[in-house]
Protein backbone atom coordinates (compact mmCIF):
# COMPACT_ATOMS: atom_id res chain seq x y z
CA UNK A 1 0.00 0.00 0.00
CA UNK A 2 1.60 3.24 -1.38
CA UNK A 3 0.41 6.11 1.18
CA UNK A 4 0.42 9.54 0.61
CA UNK A 5 -0.33 12.77 2.73
CA UNK A 6 -0.58 15.89 0.71
CA UNK A 7 -0.32 19.36 2.96
CA UNK A 8 -1.04 22.15 1.43
CA UNK A 9 -3.01 25.95 0.85
CA UNK A 10 -5.24 24.55 -1.74
CA UNK A 11 -6.74 21.53 -0.50
CA UNK A 12 -10.26 21.59 -3.31
CA UNK A 13 -7.37 21.34 -6.31
CA UNK A 14 -5.80 17.87 -4.89
CA UNK A 15 -9.03 16.50 -3.84
CA UNK A 16 -10.58 17.97 -7.33
CA UNK A 17 -8.07 15.47 -9.46
CA UNK A 18 -7.64 12.45 -6.89
CA UNK A 19 -11.64 11.79 -7.72
CA UNK A 20 -10.99 10.70 -10.56
CA UNK A 21 -9.67 8.19 -13.40
CA UNK A 22 -7.19 5.04 -12.60
CA UNK A 23 -5.79 6.35 -8.93
CA UNK A 24 -9.39 6.48 -8.03
CA UNK A 25 -9.52 3.17 -8.52
CA UNK A 26 -6.34 2.00 -7.01
CA UNK A 27 -7.86 4.29 -4.22
CA UNK A 28 -10.90 1.77 -4.29
CA UNK A 29 -8.55 -1.02 -4.25
CA UNK A 30 -7.06 -0.38 -0.93
CA UNK A 31 -3.56 0.24 -3.18
CA UNK A 32 -3.13 3.80 -2.51
CA UNK A 33 -4.09 6.15 0.16
CA UNK A 34 -4.20 9.62 -0.61
CA UNK A 35 -5.02 12.36 2.47
CA UNK A 36 -5.04 15.59 1.49
CA UNK A 37 -4.56 17.87 4.67
CA UNK A 38 -5.23 21.93 4.62
CA UNK A 39 -2.33 23.85 6.35
CA UNK A 40 -4.86 26.42 7.36
CA UNK A 41 -6.24 23.42 10.18
CA UNK A 42 -2.76 23.49 11.42
CA UNK A 43 -2.82 27.29 12.45
CA UNK A 44 -3.52 28.58 15.99
CA UNK A 45 -4.45 32.52 15.68
CA UNK A 46 -7.97 33.88 15.35
CA UNK A 47 -7.35 34.68 11.65
CA UNK A 48 -5.94 31.48 10.90
CA UNK A 49 -2.97 32.91 8.70
CA UNK A 50 -0.85 30.98 6.53
CA UNK A 51 1.54 33.23 5.35
CA UNK A 52 2.99 37.06 5.86
CA UNK A 53 5.23 39.83 4.70
CA UNK A 54 8.70 38.80 3.87
CA UNK A 55 11.41 39.66 6.55
CA UNK A 56 13.96 42.04 4.68
CA UNK A 57 11.07 43.75 2.40
CA UNK A 58 10.10 42.96 -1.35
CA UNK A 59 7.01 41.78 -3.15
CA UNK A 60 4.88 38.45 -2.14
CA UNK A 61 4.44 36.14 0.78
CA UNK A 62 5.86 33.60 2.64
CA UNK A 63 4.51 30.62 4.09
CA UNK A 64 4.64 30.59 7.66
CA UNK A 65 6.43 27.81 9.11
CA UNK A 66 4.82 27.03 12.06
CA UNK A 67 1.62 25.35 10.53
CA UNK A 68 3.82 23.47 8.57
CA UNK A 69 5.72 22.07 11.49
CA UNK A 70 2.55 21.35 13.12
CA UNK A 71 0.82 19.59 10.40
CA UNK A 72 4.09 17.68 10.40
CA UNK A 73 4.24 16.94 13.83
CA UNK A 74 0.68 15.34 13.50
CA UNK A 75 1.43 13.36 10.77
CA UNK A 76 4.65 11.58 12.86
CA UNK A 77 2.78 11.32 15.79
CA UNK A 78 0.30 9.47 14.00
CA UNK A 79 2.76 7.18 12.17
CA UNK A 80 4.73 6.42 15.07
CA UNK A 81 2.16 4.68 16.84
CA UNK A 82 1.76 2.54 13.53
CA UNK A 83 5.22 1.98 13.93
CA UNK A 84 5.68 3.71 10.56
CA UNK A 85 8.27 6.07 9.38
CA UNK A 86 7.75 9.43 7.52
CA UNK A 87 9.68 10.60 4.37
CA UNK A 88 9.24 14.23 3.41
CA UNK A 89 9.16 15.74 -0.11
CA UNK A 90 9.13 18.94 -1.03
CA UNK A 91 8.35 20.07 -4.58
CA UNK A 92 10.32 23.23 -5.38
CA UNK A 93 11.94 24.14 -8.80
CA UNK A 94 15.61 24.15 -7.20
CA UNK A 95 14.59 20.28 -6.59
CA UNK A 96 16.62 16.89 -7.61
CA UNK A 97 15.01 16.44 -11.18
CA UNK A 98 12.17 13.83 -11.27
CA UNK A 99 12.27 10.78 -13.53
CA UNK A 100 11.15 7.79 -14.35
CA UNK A 101 13.79 6.21 -11.95
CA UNK A 102 13.03 9.28 -9.26
CA UNK A 103 9.36 7.45 -9.52
CA UNK A 104 10.15 3.44 -9.12
CA UNK A 105 12.10 4.81 -6.10
CA UNK A 106 9.40 6.12 -4.50
CA UNK A 107 7.20 3.33 -5.86
CA UNK A 108 9.15 0.96 -3.45
CA UNK A 109 8.84 2.81 -0.92
CA UNK A 110 7.72 1.49 2.93
CA UNK A 111 7.97 4.81 4.60
CA UNK A 112 4.63 7.03 4.34
CA UNK A 113 5.29 10.14 1.92
CA UNK A 114 4.07 13.54 3.06
CA UNK A 115 4.45 16.11 -0.30
CA UNK A 116 4.56 19.56 1.22
CA UNK A 117 3.23 22.09 -1.17
CA UNK A 118 4.66 25.23 -1.34
CA UNK A 119 2.86 28.63 -2.64
CA UNK A 120 3.42 32.23 -3.17
CA UNK A 121 7.13 33.35 -3.49
CA UNK A 122 8.36 30.28 -1.10
CA UNK A 123 8.27 28.66 2.58
CA UNK A 124 10.24 30.17 5.67
CA UNK A 125 13.72 28.81 5.10
CA UNK A 126 13.24 27.62 8.80
CA UNK A 127 10.95 24.56 7.18
CA UNK A 128 14.47 23.23 5.54
CA UNK A 129 16.51 23.58 8.29
CA UNK A 130 14.48 21.63 10.89
CA UNK A 131 13.00 19.30 8.40
CA UNK A 132 15.48 19.06 6.18
CA UNK A 133 12.89 17.69 3.01
CA UNK A 134 13.88 15.96 0.03
CA UNK A 135 13.26 18.67 -2.71
CA UNK A 136 12.11 17.81 -5.80
CA UNK A 137 11.47 19.55 -9.56
CA UNK A 138 9.47 18.08 -11.93
CA UNK A 139 11.29 20.56 -15.04
CA UNK A 140 12.59 23.82 -16.19
CA UNK A 141 9.82 26.17 -15.92
CA UNK A 142 7.84 28.30 -13.86
CA UNK A 143 4.39 27.22 -11.85
CA UNK A 144 2.73 28.95 -8.87
CA UNK A 145 3.16 26.12 -6.66
CA UNK A 146 3.72 22.69 -5.81
CA UNK A 147 0.28 20.94 -5.96
CA UNK A 148 0.78 20.12 -9.88
CA UNK A 149 4.03 18.75 -9.08
CA UNK A 150 2.52 16.69 -6.24
CA UNK A 151 -0.15 15.81 -8.57
CA UNK A 152 2.35 14.77 -10.90
CA UNK A 153 4.61 13.18 -7.84
CA UNK A 154 1.74 11.00 -7.19
CA UNK A 155 0.19 9.94 -10.55
CA UNK A 156 3.52 9.13 -11.90
CA UNK A 157 4.14 6.99 -9.04
CA UNK A 158 0.87 5.25 -8.38
CA UNK A 159 0.67 3.71 -11.51
CA UNK A 160 4.15 1.72 -11.51
CA UNK A 161 2.58 -0.17 -8.25
CA UNK A 162 1.67 -3.49 -9.17
CA UNK A 163 -2.44 -4.02 -9.14
CA UNK A 164 -3.21 -0.35 -9.84
CA UNK A 165 -2.73 -0.47 -13.61
CA UNK A 166 -5.21 -2.42 -15.41
CA UNK A 167 -2.42 -4.47 -17.67
CA UNK A 168 0.49 -5.41 -15.85
CA UNK A 169 1.98 -6.10 -19.24
CA UNK A 170 2.19 -2.89 -20.15
CA UNK A 171 4.71 -1.99 -17.34
CA UNK A 172 6.22 -5.11 -18.41
CA UNK A 173 7.06 -3.46 -21.92
CA UNK A 174 7.78 -0.56 -20.45
CA UNK A 175 11.38 -1.86 -18.20
CA UNK A 176 12.00 -3.27 -21.64
CA UNK A 177 11.89 -0.49 -23.89
CA UNK A 178 12.73 1.62 -21.18
CA UNK A 179 13.75 5.01 -22.02
CA UNK A 180 12.62 4.67 -25.66
CA UNK A 181 10.05 6.54 -27.28
CA UNK A 182 6.85 4.40 -28.06
CA UNK A 183 6.00 3.03 -31.61
CA UNK A 184 3.02 4.12 -33.50
CA UNK A 185 -0.43 3.07 -32.40
CA UNK A 186 -3.83 2.75 -34.56
CA UNK A 187 -6.73 1.33 -34.24
CA UNK A 188 -9.93 0.78 -36.09
CA UNK A 189 -11.10 1.64 -39.23
CA UNK A 190 -8.41 0.78 -41.47
CA UNK A 191 -9.50 3.98 -43.78
CA UNK A 192 -9.54 7.50 -41.49
CA UNK A 193 -10.30 10.16 -43.96
CA UNK A 194 -7.99 8.32 -46.91
CA UNK A 195 -5.22 7.67 -44.51
CA UNK A 196 -4.78 3.69 -44.26
CA UNK A 197 -2.51 1.87 -41.38
CA UNK A 198 0.84 0.32 -42.30
CA UNK A 199 0.39 -3.13 -43.72
CA UNK A 200 2.79 -4.90 -41.09
CA UNK A 201 -0.12 -4.24 -38.36
CA UNK A 202 -2.52 -6.21 -40.99
CA UNK A 203 -0.58 -8.68 -41.80
CA UNK A 204 -0.91 -11.46 -38.47
CA UNK A 205 3.19 -11.76 -38.77
CA UNK A 206 3.43 -11.17 -34.89
CA UNK A 207 7.42 -11.11 -35.39
CA UNK A 208 7.44 -8.95 -38.31
CA UNK A 209 4.97 -6.65 -36.10
CA UNK A 210 7.17 -6.69 -33.18
CA UNK A 211 10.19 -6.21 -35.51
CA UNK A 212 8.46 -2.57 -37.05
CA UNK A 213 7.45 -1.66 -33.62
CA UNK A 214 10.73 -1.83 -32.20
CA UNK A 215 12.15 0.21 -35.05
CA UNK A 216 9.76 3.02 -35.29
CA UNK A 217 10.66 3.17 -31.40
CA UNK A 218 14.06 3.72 -32.34
CA UNK A 219 13.08 6.33 -35.26
CA UNK A 220 11.26 8.10 -32.72
CA UNK A 221 13.86 8.15 -30.44
CA UNK A 222 16.74 8.98 -32.70
CA UNK A 223 15.18 11.92 -34.60
CA UNK A 224 13.20 13.65 -31.41
CA UNK A 225 15.30 12.72 -28.60
CA UNK A 226 18.62 11.55 -29.50
CA UNK A 227 19.74 12.10 -25.68
CA UNK A 228 18.20 9.03 -24.62
CA UNK A 229 20.38 6.71 -27.22
CA UNK A 230 23.62 8.54 -25.93
CA UNK A 231 25.29 5.86 -23.46
CA UNK A 232 23.11 3.41 -24.14
CA UNK A 233 24.14 -0.34 -25.28
CA UNK A 234 22.10 -1.29 -27.79
CA UNK A 235 21.24 -5.37 -28.58
CA UNK A 236 22.89 -6.96 -31.70
CA UNK A 237 18.82 -6.15 -33.21
CA UNK A 238 18.36 -3.09 -31.98
CA UNK A 239 21.75 -1.72 -33.47
CA UNK A 240 20.49 -3.57 -36.62
CA UNK A 241 17.56 -1.15 -37.19
CA UNK A 242 18.90 1.63 -35.95
CA UNK A 243 21.43 1.46 -39.00
CA UNK A 244 18.28 0.56 -41.26
CA UNK A 245 16.53 4.39 -39.44
CA UNK A 246 19.77 6.35 -39.64
CA UNK A 247 20.91 4.50 -43.76
CA UNK A 248 16.70 5.53 -44.55
CA UNK A 249 16.72 9.26 -43.35
CA UNK A 250 13.99 11.31 -41.87
CA UNK A 251 12.22 11.03 -44.83
CA UNK A 252 11.60 7.53 -44.80
CA UNK A 253 8.07 6.06 -43.39
CA UNK A 254 7.87 7.80 -40.13
CA UNK A 255 4.19 8.42 -39.42
CA UNK A 256 4.69 11.22 -37.19
CA UNK A 257 4.34 14.86 -37.41
CA UNK A 258 7.82 16.42 -36.87
CA UNK A 259 7.61 18.53 -34.38
CA UNK A 260 5.20 22.22 -35.09
CA UNK A 261 5.07 20.22 -38.57
CA UNK A 262 1.59 18.96 -37.64
CA UNK A 263 -0.68 19.61 -41.03
CA UNK A 264 -3.30 22.30 -40.27
CA UNK A 265 -6.63 21.60 -40.93
C1 LIG B 1 7.87 33.75 -8.22
C2 LIG B 1 8.92 33.33 -7.29
N1 LIG B 1 10.11 32.79 -7.98
C3 LIG B 1 11.21 33.75 -7.84
C4 LIG B 1 12.16 33.70 -8.97
C5 LIG B 1 10.51 31.53 -7.38
C6 LIG B 1 9.44 30.52 -7.42
C7 LIG B 1 8.82 30.09 -6.26
C8 LIG B 1 7.82 29.14 -6.30
C9 LIG B 1 9.02 30.01 -8.62
C10 LIG B 1 8.00 29.05 -8.68
C11 LIG B 1 7.39 28.65 -7.52
C12 LIG B 1 6.30 27.66 -7.56
N2 LIG B 1 6.77 26.39 -8.14
C13 LIG B 1 6.84 25.28 -7.43
O1 LIG B 1 6.48 25.28 -6.27
C14 LIG B 1 7.40 24.10 -8.04
C15 LIG B 1 7.94 23.87 -9.35
C16 LIG B 1 8.09 24.71 -10.48
O2 LIG B 1 7.72 25.89 -10.52
N3 LIG B 1 8.67 24.17 -11.59
C17 LIG B 1 9.08 22.89 -11.66
N4 LIG B 1 8.98 22.06 -10.65
C18 LIG B 1 8.40 22.57 -9.50
S1 LIG B 1 8.20 21.70 -8.11
C19 LIG B 1 7.51 22.96 -7.30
Amino acid sequence: MLRFDVLTLFPDMMSAVMGHSILKRARDKGLLEVRVHNLRDYTDDRHQTVDDVPYGGGAGMVMKAEPIFRAVEALEREAFAQGERLRLLFPTPQGRPFTHEYAQQLATERCRMVILCGHYEGVDERVRLALSPEEISIGDYVLTGGELPALVLIDATSRLVPGILGDPQSLKEESFADSLLEYPHYTRPASVRGLGVPDVLLSGNHEAIRLWRRKQALRNTYFRRPDLLKNRILTVEDQRLLDEVIREGVVATSTHNREEGGRRL
